[in-house]
This record gives C-alpha cells, sequence and structure tokens, in this order.
C-alpha cells in the first residue's frame, strides 16, 4: 500500500490513530506510511504536564491545559482502553480517579507495548494543511522547532487529532484593566498553593470551575466565589465557597455582580471554556463547531464532510474520552484503508442532521451519556476494536453524577467496576481531601 497518511498530534487521539494502525499492521495486514507530528518534545497532549504558560522555549502557544494535582475529574471505568487495560497496565487494579501523573504512565504503555514512538516526528509543529483537487492529495508544511526549518510533504489523507481544549476563550469585563490582583484563563493555572490564603473569583460553571475551584479550596485558598452566566452549579459546596450571578464590573480589588451584589478578591480565574482552532488548515479544511455531542461538519463525528478524505478525532464535547478517541481512530483507519466506504455528501449531511436532532432532545447530563456511550458502540461495532460494556461505562458515569450530588469534595473517594474486566477498583488509601501527595508512586500503593 502505497498511501501515505498525516496525523497532527500525539496526544490520546493522535496515538489511538497510530495504535489503531499499528494494530492491523500486527493482524498481517499491509498499512499506509504513516507521519505523526508532535508539536511538543514528547507524547501525551495534554496529559504531558508543562510548567510554561504562554509562549515556549520556540515562541509557540504553549499547549499544555492540565494543572498539578490534576486528578481524573471523571471515573477511569469511563475512559479504560479495551485493547489495554488499567490491570494489564499497572499489574492489579487500582482506584478509580487517578492523578494526570498515573493517567499519562496509562497513556503511555500502550504505545510504548505499540512501538509506534518510531512514527512521530517530535517538536514539529504542523503550519498548514492544504488540498489539491488535481492531484487528489494534501500538502502539509510543517516546521521543525529547534531549527526553524520548514517542509512540506504531501499525503493521501490528513488527521487532525490536535485537541481543542487549549486556546483559550477570554471575555472581558469591565475594570479588569485596573483590577490590582491576577486576572488568568484556566489555561494558564498550574498550580493551587498560589493562591493559599487569598479570596479567588471563577467564572464559569463547567468542569474547569468545579475543578480549579475545588483545588484551590484543598490547597488553603480563604474563599471560593463561583459566578455563573446561565445557572449556579449547585452543589453542596463548603462553607467558605459561594455562587453568585455574572460579574458585571471590577473596581479595585471589588467585584460587583449582576443583582448588586459585591465580593473583594484577590485573583479571578477565568474558566470560560476554550476554542475549535486551527490556524494551520486551509479555510476549506477547517473544522467550525460548537463544543457540543454532534460536531458540526463531521460524518459520523469524524469524517470532514467537504473533503471526507481528512478526518478529526476528539472534537466532541467529552463524557467518554479515551476509548471514543479508540472507537474513531479504528473507524477512520478502515475508512483510509477500504474497509469502509464514505456515502454521498446529501447522506453524510443527513447523518449529522439527525445527529444534532438527537442532541438538541436530550434533557438532562444521564441522557447525554448515553448518546455519547451509544455513539461509541455505533463505531466500534463498525470495525475490529475489542467491543466492550458501554452499558456499565455508561453505570459508572451515572454514579459519579451521583457521587458528586452527594458529597462534592468526597466523589474521588468512591470506586466503581471496570467495564473491561468486571473487577471492582480498590477505594483509594488517602481521601481526595486529604491526598496531598499525587505521585504515581504514592497513588499505586496498596
Ligand atoms: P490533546 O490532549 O489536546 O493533544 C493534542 C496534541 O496535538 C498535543 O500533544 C499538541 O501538542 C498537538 N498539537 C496541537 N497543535 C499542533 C500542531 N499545529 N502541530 C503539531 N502538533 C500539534 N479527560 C478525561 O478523560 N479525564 C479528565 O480528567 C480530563 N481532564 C481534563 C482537564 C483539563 C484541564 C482539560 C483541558 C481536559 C481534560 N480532559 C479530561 C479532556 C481531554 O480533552 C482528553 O483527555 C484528551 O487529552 C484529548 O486528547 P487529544 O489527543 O484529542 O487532544
Ligand atoms: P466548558 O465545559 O466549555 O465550559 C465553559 C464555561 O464557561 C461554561 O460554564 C460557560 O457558561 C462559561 N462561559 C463561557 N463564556 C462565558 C462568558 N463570556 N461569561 C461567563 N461565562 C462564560 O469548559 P471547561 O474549561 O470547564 O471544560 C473543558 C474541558 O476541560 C472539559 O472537557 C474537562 O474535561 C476539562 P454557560 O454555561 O455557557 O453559560
Amino acid at each position: 500500500m502505497s498511501k501515505r497518511v498525516a496525523v497532527i498530534g500525539a496526544g490520546p487521539s493522535g496515538l489511538a490513530q497510530l495504535r489503531a494502525f499499528q494494530s492491523a499492521k500486527n493482524n498481517g495486514e499491509e498499512i499506509p506510511e504513516i507521519v505523526c507530528y508532535e508539536k511538543q518534545e514528547d507524547w501525551g497532549g495534554l496529559w504531558r504536564y508543562s510548567w510554561r504558560t504562554g509562549l515556549d522555549q520556540y515562541g509557540e502557544p504553549v499547549h499544555n491545559s492540565m494543572y498539578r494535582y490534576l486528578w481524573s475529574n471523571g471515573p477511569k471505568e469511563g475512559l479504560e482502553f479495551a485493547d489495554y487495560t488499567f490491570e494489564e497496565h499497572f499489574g492489579k487494579p487500582i482506584a478509580s480517579y487517578p492523578p494526570r501523573a498515573v493517567l499519562f504512565d496509562y497513556i503511555e504503555g500502550r504505545v510504548k507495548k505499540a512501538g509506534v514512538r518510531d512514527w512521530i516526528k517530535f517538536n514539529t509543529a504542523v503550519r498548514w494543511v492544504s488540498y489539491d483537487e488535481a492531484s487528489g492529495m494534501f500538502s502539509v508544511s510543517v516546521q521543525d522547532l529547534p531549527t526553524g526549518n520548514t517542509t512540506t510533504e504531501e499525503f493521501d489523507h490528513v488527521v487532525a487529532a490536535n485537541g481543542h481544549f487549549s486556546t483559550p476563550n477570554v471575555p472581558q469585563f469591565d475594570g479588569f484593566d485596573r483590577f490590582n490582583g491576577r486576572v488568568l484563563h484556566a489555561h494558564d493555572f498550574r498550580d493551587a498553593v498560589e493562591f493559599k490564603n487569598q479570596d479567588i473569583l471563577i467564572i464559569g460553571t463547567s468542569y474547569s470551575a468545579e475543578d480549579i475551584g475545588s483545588q484551590c479550596w484543598k490547597y488553603g485558598c480563604k474563599s471560593v466565589t463561583v459566578s455563573h452566566r446561565t445557572a449556579p452549579i449547585g452543589y453542596k459546596w463548603p462553607d467558605n465557597w459561594k455562587e453568585v450571578p455574572l460579574l458585571e464590573k471590577v473596581e479595585g480589588n471589588t467585584c460587583t455582580f449582576i443583582d448588586g451584589s459585591t465580593a473583594d478578591v484577590d485573583a479571578i480565574i477565568l474558566c470560560t471554556g476554550y476554542k475549535h482552532h486551527f490556524p494551520f488548515m486551509d479555510d476549506s479544511l477547517k473544522l467550525e463547531t460548537a463544543n457540543r455531542l454532534a460536531t458540526a461538519m463531521l460524518y459520523k463525528g469524524v469524517a470532514f464532510v467537504d473533503n471526507p478524505k481528512l478526518f478529526y478525532l476528539g472534537m466532541q464535547d467529552q463524557w467518554y474520552t479515551f476509548n471514543m478517541f479508540d472507537a474513531q481512530a479504528w473507524w477512520a483507519r478502515d475508512v483510509m484503508m477500504g474497509k469502509i466506504s464514505i456515502p454521498d455528501k446529501a447522506a453524510m449531511n443527513a447523518d449529522i442532521a439527525d445527529r444534532e436532532a438527537r442532541e438538541d432532545a436530550l434533557e438532562d447530563d444521564y441522557a447525554c451519556i448515553v448518546y455519547q456511550g451509544d455513539y461509541v458502540r455505533e463505531l466500534i461495532a463498525e470495525t475490529d476494536y475489542p467491543s466492550f460494556d458501554v452499558d456499565a461505562s455508561d453505570a459508572a458515569f451515572f454514579q459519579w453524577k451521583k457521587d458528586k450530588k452527594k458529597d462534592i469534595m468526597g466523589f474521588r473517594d468512591n470506586a466503581y467496576v471496570s467495564p473491561m474486566t468486571g473487577n471492582k477498583a480498590p477505594v483509594h488509601h488517602t481521601k481526595w481531601c486529604e491526598a496531598m501527595d499525587d505521585t504515581l508512586e504514592s497513588y499505586l500503593q496498596n
């Protein structure tokens, strides 16, 4: 097979694509030549922690949005790889909410075993992707960051796996330019200890708001105020935590909210989400979508309708993560290898409209979980990705939602059943609130 495939990014989605091809190769199939471009010096995407913020040593925007002390925000039983279980990697069952370093180790374990590192060009940023109708090929221009040299190569297919939680959405509020403390976006948040003994204001009500607030609380901030645009989060928060309507203005250190109430704070953290950002894509190839379960422009949530030789992985809002990226990568692989055919454009657009309508009709988070679980099931049924008990993953997510409602600062102390092995995770040795050491060595102790 003389085809060539470019994969952009070596985070969980890009690595899923490499593993999908390597698995076909292992089964004796002839696979295309794969070149994966990764702008960082190592793999793992967001799970590879970096202390840097702003621009990196090459003047490149820092990709990392994760912070120190981050533990999985959902149970690991919802994200487990079907072809490489936690038990296989760690040699024993482990607790349900692993810290970042533990999940990085797990992600890395699978691709180390697969032996795909040589397919990746590290420190290489993709600068431009265009498509030539006449030749039917993509041109991919990349820059080697250490030398600055730019080169261009031709590919039959491109897989964009560059993530969408890296370019911050940064609204502005009146008085920010005169605020006497630090204003930062979640993307630049690194260490909760910085906010010890401080009163902090968080804007936003989703995962980053919840978790960064909880981190700051755990590591000793004086108070947390969370400002919402749509609705409060509504958990039973600790006494020094309150929820207020949207921020109206800031004068000195005093924040005034739209109901007229005020709070004096030392720092403001914008947990206002991220943008799908593809500065390297020609306009005709650029994905434009909201952060939702049914992405616009993507047939089966993966193939770009205007040019289905191009695939986007992991561009959905995410309940399911690693095993959803796998389902997408195996499906995209089989399209590229001619095992799955792409219908005409009208049928692809009908597929997207149907997914959007079904998402719009969902009534609550539980329905969203089932919707995305069904999507994973749909894709894996079309490939040889090991099928697994998606209902059991849904069940772990359901229980997680209930556990959060019961005790928002204690939900990570619970344990769930693996959909892959059927084994229940052990309860972690230390309560999340008291576990200050989040190293892999500490987490794995019995
Ligand atoms: P990423 O992990 O973002 O990887 C993309 C890769 O592409 C990066 O390595 C990047 O360097 C590379 N890249 C980007 N642009 C270029 C370019 N131009 N050229 C070359 N390479 C490029 N998920 C969970 O399951 N559990 C969690 O607890 C969880 N916590 C999260 C916490 C935070 C703060 C954030 C932001 C996300 C979290 N997620 C979590 C979701 C996360 O999106 C996924 O787990 C996963 O990292 C997505 O993988 P990805 O490969 O699609 O993207
Ligand atoms: P999300 O889940 O996209 O949430 C963004 C939040 O920001 C959400 O609560 C929005 O409120 C709020 N938002 C966005 N713009 C504004 C403005 N202008 N004013 C006030 N509030 C605003 O992003 P997260 O960072 O929390 O999570 C991203 C991923 O990181 C996630 O998958 C996790 O795994 C970790 P809204 O509800 O729209 O009113």
